[in-house]
């Protein structure tokens, strides 16, 4: 199951760790001291070297790039990460294209660069097909931050994963397992595009949960579907998948527009209680299917925050205060507080771990998260 901890008590439990790494004084040899002879006393004139001038770069233009500018997630990241735009200064725009498509992002990144944009934030639903315009807007000077789906390693200076890709993967086959009467039965996927690269790892980790741990090894994945993150593909593909394995237990969707699809189908197909949804989803859009039992439980991870998290690294990037290297640091003021960052392999940063929400804390996170 995914971690719950929260940041306070993983700073604590860091605090502890390192705390505990002193290990018990020996007691010092002492060794008579050496007899000194005074040195002569030079004076000379001290060495000034001037203080580097450090000019803190303007925030200009900051242009977000999404998936798809109508998913009502990246609609939710936008306002974390204009949030985070009031607070740092700059000012930021989002495009993109209205369906989930890789080639399509294309001539907005183009444009950003033309434009001179300081830094392009981007969510890629094609890793490869969008890293030459990225790697072009690289080589102009513009900072690149992916969030959310990354683009190519290589064509970004810095990818904010929202969690940890091992830990999602086995976070959906725990909550499938929960929801399939005794751990048991057929599975299936409902993706977003084919090509996202986000949902293909956390697919892909699922795969390797299923296969590596004995206590799932009656679940059985029969199909894997895309409904494109378009709320009528999304909807035609749920249909299509109780048609084809009447036996089906489970829809696990890692998609916020499939999952909803996906819970509306079982409700209107009066499968509530034979058929169960689960995957990531939003509270606000999942929470009646929560209570009608349709999905009793989902997960998903604080999205304003990760929109915030975007914006508040592009911004260091700009000012240089970060490069996008392994081990480099940062902290982000989050209104809920600052959390400290270390940037690990390939210039991936991770928001934290992800929620999980059911019945009992549904209605708390509505409230809290607002979307
Ligand atoms: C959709 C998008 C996005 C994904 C979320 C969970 O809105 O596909 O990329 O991270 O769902």
């Amino acid at each position: 199951m995914f971690n719950r901890i929260s940041r306070m008590a993983a700073a604590v439990a860091l605090v502890a760790v390192v705390a505990g790494c002193s290990s018990a004084a020996a007691t010092p040899v002492v060794t008579a001291a050496p007899v000194v002879t005074a040195a002569p006393v030079v004076t000379a004139a001290p060495v000034v070297t001037a203080a580097p001038v450090v000019t803190p770069v303007a925030i200009g233009n900051i242009v977000m790039i999404p998936k798809q500018v109508n998913n009502p997630y990246f609609d939710v990241a936008f306002k974390g990460a204009q949030a985070a735009a009031k607070d740092l200064g700059g000012s930021l725009t989002q495009v993109g294209p209205s369906n989930a498509v890789g080639t399509e992002q294309i001539p907005f990144i183009q444009t950003a660069t033309t434009q001179k944009a300081q830094a392009i934030i981007v969510s890629a639903d094609d890793a490869t097909a969008i890293a030459p315009a990225l790697t072009a807007a690289k080589a102009a000077g513009i900072k690149v931050v992916g969030y959310d789906s990354s683009s190519a390693v290589g064509s970004y200076d810095v990818f904010v994963n929202q969690a940890d890709t091992a830990g999602i993967g086995k976070g959906l086959v725990d909550m499938a397992c929960t929801e399939a009467p005794n751990c048991t039965g057929e599975i299936a996927v409902l993706s977003a595009a084919q090509t996202a690269t986000n949902q293909n790892a956390w697919i892909d980790a699922m795969k390797s949960t299923l296969a590596s741990d004995a206590k799932y090894k009656n679940l059985k994945l029969v199909a894997t579907v895309y409904g494109n993150d378009d709320p009528a593909v999304s909807t035609t593909q749920a249909q299509a998948l109780l048609s084809a394995h009447p036996n089906l237990q489970v829809i696990v969707s890692p998609t916020t527009v499939g999952i909803v699809a996906a819970a509306q189908v079982v409700k209107a197909q009066n499968k509530t209680g034979k058929v169960f949804v689960t995957g990531l989803g939003t509270p606000k859009g999942m929470v009646d299917y929560v209570k009608g039992g349709q999905a009793p439980v989902f997960a998903l991870w604080n999205v304003t925050d990760l929109g915030y998290l975007a914006y508040a690294v592009a911004v260091d990037l700009v000012n240089g205060t970060i490069k996008g290297a392994e081990g480099d640091k940062f902290t982000v003021k989050f209104s809920s507080g600052s959390v400290d960052y270390t940037i690990g392999k390939d210039g991936v940063v991770v928001l934290g771990p992800p929620f999980v929400f059911d019945a009992k804390n549904i209605d708390q996170y509505v409230a809290s998260f607002g979307f």
